[in-house]
């Protein structure tokens, strides 16, 4: 056994190959430490980080206001279980309902699990308050949608890559094309007791729907007595410019999920939201995680919920979008396709036959910024919302310098 200071970026690299398994592809770089926006490899390179690990990092690396939270919580009590209450969770809990308009709140750790209890949720009100027969209840989801890894998601996955030999999987889903809503009247049945939906696709390439979607959506499962249910595990908690990015459209939904920057850029928080008559369906023993709503992780999105409204996160998302847009859009590069998004939360999309995503980001690392491709043409950037107008400026730059010499090299 090696300890990694002994160890070259290609050594560690190769250890990682010998004893992870192979399901990321990594852009070459090796880190080490985080402060803020920026990132610093084994070799003492410094990194802009661009991608916030998918919009989790939204309040930047080691924020000390969500360091001294969980620290604090953790030297009083860690994880004593929901065996027992705690003064903490209810107090979240409160928290994120007045935040979101929502009556009840379930806590769990990953996105998927609370995609997963959403699905739980929806199935049984299906049941026991839609009278829908028994094992019957089906779920409308889109294409392109991503929900998490587990079995039963990525069985609702239209990416053959996310369920390829995964199989069998759990039945009951009804997949309809993205941003259509008439697609949506068309395939509910008496059975169907949720439509679940990101309200911009990220994985999906940051698909922004048609303006009103959310709006149409609504109104269709309100007169079809159907849960709309929307993954905000991305696009929430300021990402896109509002708290949530339903509310540019929408009063609330009847079913809210949350996670990544709930976590405070430090440790697996997420949470599904939902009406009274609901979440009533659970009842002692019908759901629940060994970690779900422990201290630590209450602690911590309590404090990242503060800072939200604090350092005004969601201000910052509308500003940072714009600067970012606008910036793009002035290089007026041939390989740019197109520039979409919403808030921090932005693609750029690459001609394929000009290069592909993954070629931009890797050059984007050799000036010192990090971001990620989402397919073969998407390059995603969704910094830290506490970045400043000259960081991105000089992001700007370096984009534009990696464009140029990508489509230098073409000619
Ligand atoms: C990976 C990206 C992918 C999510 C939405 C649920 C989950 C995610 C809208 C599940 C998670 C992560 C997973 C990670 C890469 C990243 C991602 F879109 F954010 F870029 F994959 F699509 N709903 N997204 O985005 O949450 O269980 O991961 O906590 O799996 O490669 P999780």
């Amino acid at each position: 056994m090696t300890d990694a200071h002994h160890l070259n970026v290609d050594q560690i690299i190769a250890r990682e190959g010998q004893y992870l398994a192979h399901n990321y592809h990594p852009l070459p770089v090796v880190l080490t430490r985080g402060e803020g926006v920026w990132v610093w490899d084994v070799e003492g390179n410094k990194y802009l980080d661009f991608l916030s690990a998918y919009s989790a990092v939204s309040a930047g690396h080691h924020h000390p206001r969500i360091l001294k939270a969980m620290v604090d919580q953790v030297e009083k009590l860690g994880v004593p279980s929901r065996a027992f209450y705690t003064e903490i969770l209810g107090e979240f809990a409160e928290k994120l309902c007045a935040l979101s308009g929502m009556d009840r709140m379930l806590p769990m750790n990953t996105g998927a699990e609370a995609v997963e209890t959403a699905i739980k949720a929806a199935r049984r009100w299906g049941y026991r308050h839609k009278k829908i027969a028994a094992n019957q209840a089906r779920i409308i989801v889109c294409e392109g949608n991503f929900h998490g890894r587990t079995t039963t998601i990525v069985g609702f996955s239209s990416e053959p890559d996310y369920r390829a030999d995964f199989g069998p999987f759990a039945g009951g889903f009804d997949l309809i094309p993205y941003g259509d809503a008439r697609a949506l009247e068309a395939a509910i049945t008496p059975e169907t007791c949720a439509f679940l939906v990101e309200p911009i696709q990220g994985e999906g390439g940051i698909i922004v729907p048609p303006e009103g979607y959310l709006k149409q959506v609504q109104d269709i499962c309100a007169r079809h007595n159907v849960l709309l249910i929307l993954d905000e595990i991305q696009t929430g908690l300021a990402r896109t410019g509002r708290d949530f990015c339903y509310q540019y459209e929408i009063d609330r939904p009847d079913g809210l999920i949350l996670g990544k920057a709930l976590g405070g850029g430090v440790y697996p928080v997420s949470a599904f939201l939902t009406r009274a008559d609901v979440m009533e369906v659970f009842n002692p023993g019908s759901h629940g995680s060994t970690f779900g709503g422990n201290p630590i992780a209450a602690a911590i999105g309590i404090e990242a919920v503060r800072l939200m409204h604090d350092e005004e996160f969601s201000q910052k998302s509308t500003k940072i979008g714009e600067q970012l847009t606008k910036g793009l859009s002035a290089l007026q590069s041939p390989l740019i396709k197109e520039i979409r998004g919403k808030g921090a939360l932005i693609g750029m999309e690459i001609y394929a036959h000009e290069a592909r995503a993954r070629t931009v980001c890797e050059r984007l690392k050799t000036k010192g910024l990090l971001c990620k491709e989402t397919h073969e043409t998407t390059v995603r950037f969704a910094p830290p919302l506490i970045i400043t107008d000259s960081e991105i400026e000089w992001a700007l730059e370096q984009i534009a310098d990696a464009l140029q010499e990508i489509g230098a090299s073409h000619t």
